[in-house]
């Protein structure tokens, strides 16, 4: 069987630009079964046997929109060997916020950093070893446009596909959150796969309805799960899903701060 790698990332980050660069002309167009989503899929260019799966773009890996939900049903059961993150450099805060919750999940994973081109025009600079070290994953500068670092991204997807690296999503959570999130994880560790359990842990912590209907909970679980995240939710007096997501936020702003570096902040965007 072949290899298979999957692209994920935000709108125009330049996923399609990257796909088309890889794949050439070997490209089929359809759509994920039961849903008006486009699928597209390809073969790496001068390798039949590694296979391109282009994900629809999204900002998260919430359940609210038909996207977002292919995307992640597809990573959860079906098990791409390796994802390539496209990652819009020049707007790098926004596109981390997805890059953390894809860590989560546990599947080889390389960062393709976009729009280096613009960056590098802006005169702005992204410490990437740092950045690397941070969050925990290999990152590969890339234009898209210019087809720059795409071959080597995806040389390094096969690479960390074929050793099955194993992925350390980096602890960004406050120390109450993290106490909660390992006792859930000591709780579901027999009923869901060891790479995955992060990711589980997050998603029930957070009450995401089409995780729970997934994963296969006795009402006892169920109910020591809830009453640790009310007990929590009372002594920080905020849901869980918007601790999740303000603590992310948080964690992620802090990187950036430590790592990028504006020319000009004055300066407003353009795009
Ligand atoms: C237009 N560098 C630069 N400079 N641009 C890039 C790069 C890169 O590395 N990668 C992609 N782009 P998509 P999604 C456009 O279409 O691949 C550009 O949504 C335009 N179009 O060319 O579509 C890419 O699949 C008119 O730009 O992203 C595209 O992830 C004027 O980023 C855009 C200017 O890429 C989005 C740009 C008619």
């Amino acid at each position: 069987m072949g290899i298979k790698i999957a692209l994920a990332g935000n709108p125009n980050s330049g996923k399609t630009t990257m796909f088309n660069s890889l794949t050439g002309s070997s490209q089929y167009v359809g759509n994920w079964p039961g849903v008006t989503v486009e699928k597209k899929e390809g073969k790496l260019k001068g390798q039949k046997d590694v296979g391109i799966i282009d994900l629809p773009g999204i900002y998260s890996l919430s359940p609210y929109t038909l996207e977002e939900v292919v995307t992640r049903n597809y990573l959860i059961t079906e098990k791409p060997d390796a994802i390539i993150n496209i990652v819009d450099s020049t707007n790098i805060e926004r596109n981390l916020y997805l890059t953390t919750q894809l860590l989560e999940i546990g599947i080889p994973m390389v960062i393709a950093l976009n729009m280096t081109d613009v960056l590098k025009k802006n005169g702005d600079t992204i410490d990437i070893h740092k950045l690397s070290k941070y969050i925990g994953c290999d990152i590969i500068e890339t234009s898209a446009l210019k087809g720059e670092g795409c071959k080597e991204a995806a040389e390094k997807a096969v690479e960390l596909a074929k050793k099955n690296k194993k992925m350390i999503p980096p602890q960004m959570f406050s120390q109450g959150v993290e106490k909660v999130l390992s006792s859930i994880a000591e709780l579901i560790k027999n009923v869901v796969e060891q790479n995955t359990l992060r990711w589980f842990a997050i998603k029930l912590f957070e009450r995401d309805q089409k995780v729970m209907e997934q994963v296969n909970l006795s009402q006892d679980q169920k109910d020591q799960i809830e009453a640790l995240i009310v007990q929590l939710e009372e002594e920080l007096d905020d849901d869980s899903e918007s601790i999740i997501t303000n603590e992310r936020y948080n964690y992620i702003s802090g990187i950036v701060n430590k790592c990028v570096h504006k020319k000009n902040t004055s300066k407003m965007s353009t795009s």
